[in-house]
């Protein structure tokens, strides 16, 4: 309500100034003068003009520096500071040009405006300034764009052999992360016809690594140590945003995107640089999902080192365990070692046997 009668008092003013100016005018035309009132309505634009530029410039550059820590989280990750340097130095490069072009493109609406007698100069074309302009912004681009696929090409790159590899799952409304057990530390085959209510993977159980694969609601990384992850969704577009970490990467459905990244900071020593006993790394969703799209919040708990992450790792349950009903979709000559090697008791494996799996393929 404040705003609207704010906004009518500021239509309300400006045409009492134009009212005023027209009678000023009016009174000067009965009086005998000259019309020219083109001419002062140029000089009033050409000063509005200045005081926009400079009350655009001076605000854009006083909300930059005073939100600066609201846009600016400390950086977690090795690739972090890289990618921070590119957009710094393109940040650094397109405010210079911004503020050049807009202090040129204002001063001449002021300098150049109408004045009785003064004619534009005309010329066709003036090959230096057209070399000049055309160069330098392409080699400033080609610049930009390169190391900036240096530094793409790194992050999508393969990971070494002995990364920690985690499945991160989007569907409307929340994530899911599977991770390779202990046993093998390789992540199982999944296949989207394997999906039901309780396989919300869609495990291939014909694969041995699978038996041992675990779920979790919370993203644990270790910190130092190379995490690879593998990306997919199950219906929509989603994305991947850990901010902290400067990582964002598409959820597609149907195939697997990967970031591959080094933790340099573990939650504690955040929560140390911080100064809060209650920070937390958060992963978002940062693609509009759907209604839910708001909701698809993700714990993140970053170990202080390798030995703390497979502690967490070893005290996980294999899924295969927690639903072992779907042993009997384990092919028979695998039904021994998928028990051992998610750690379904021997002497339970009758009773399994003999119940019905509680839920029917799609
Ligand atoms: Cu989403």
């Amino acid at each position: 309500m404040m705003s609207l009668i704010i906004s009518l008092g500021v239509v309300l003013v400006l045409a009492i100034l134009y009212m005023v100016f027209r009678i000023g005018n009016l009174v000067g035309l009965v009086k005998g003068k000259k019309d020219d009132s083109a001419t002062s309505w140029n000089n009033i634009n050409a000063y509005l003009m200045m005081v926009f530029m400079i009350g655009s410039l001076v605000l854009f550059f006083w909300y930059s520096f005073v939100h600066f820590d609201s846009y600016d989280l400390p950086v977690a990750s090795e690739h972090g500071v890289i990618t921070d340097n590119l957009f710094w130095i393109t940040m650094l490069i397109t405010v210079i040009a911004f503020v050049i072009i807009s202090i040129v493109m204002f001063w001449f609406t002021f300098a150049y405006r109408y004045k009785e007698g003064r004619k534009a100069e005309f010329f066709s074309d003036h090959h230096q300034l057209e070399i000049i302009w055309t160069v330098v912004p392409a080699v400033v681009l080609a610049l930009l764009i390169f190391s900036g696929l240096r530094a793409w090409n790194d992050i999508t790159g393969p990971a070494s052999k002995d990364a920690v590899v985690i499945e991160l799952i989007g569907q409307q409304f929340l994530w899911t992360a599977r991770y390779p057990g202990v046993k093998d530390s390789q992540l199982g085959n999944h296949n989207y016809k394997m999906i039901d209510a309780s396989n919300e993977f869609g495990l291939d159980l014909s694969d041995k690594n699978s038996f041992d694969d675990f779920k979790s609601l919370e993203l644990h990384l270790p910190k130092g140590k190379e995490i690879q992850l593998k990306i997919r969704a199950k219906d929509v577009l989603h994305s991947v945003f850990l901010p902290h970490f400067r990582l964002k990467m598409d959820a597609v459905p149907g195939m697997h995107t990967t970031f591959k990244f080094v933790a340099t900071k573990s939650t504690a020593d955040m929560r140390e640089e911080t100064g809060n006993p209650n920070f937390n790394y958060e992963m978002a969703c940062t693609e509009i999902c759907g209604k839910g799209h708001f909701s698809m919040k993700f714990p993140v708990f970053v170990h202080d080192t390798v030995e703390d992450y497979e502690k967490w790792m070893a005290s996980q349950e294999a899924w295969l365990k927690q639903n072992p009903e779907y042993l009997q979709r384990v092919p028979v000559e695998l039904r021994e070692a998928a028990m051992i090697k998610s750690g379904i008791p021997a002497d339970s494996k009758e009773a399994i046997m003999a119940s019905p799996v509680t839920v029917t393929l799609n």
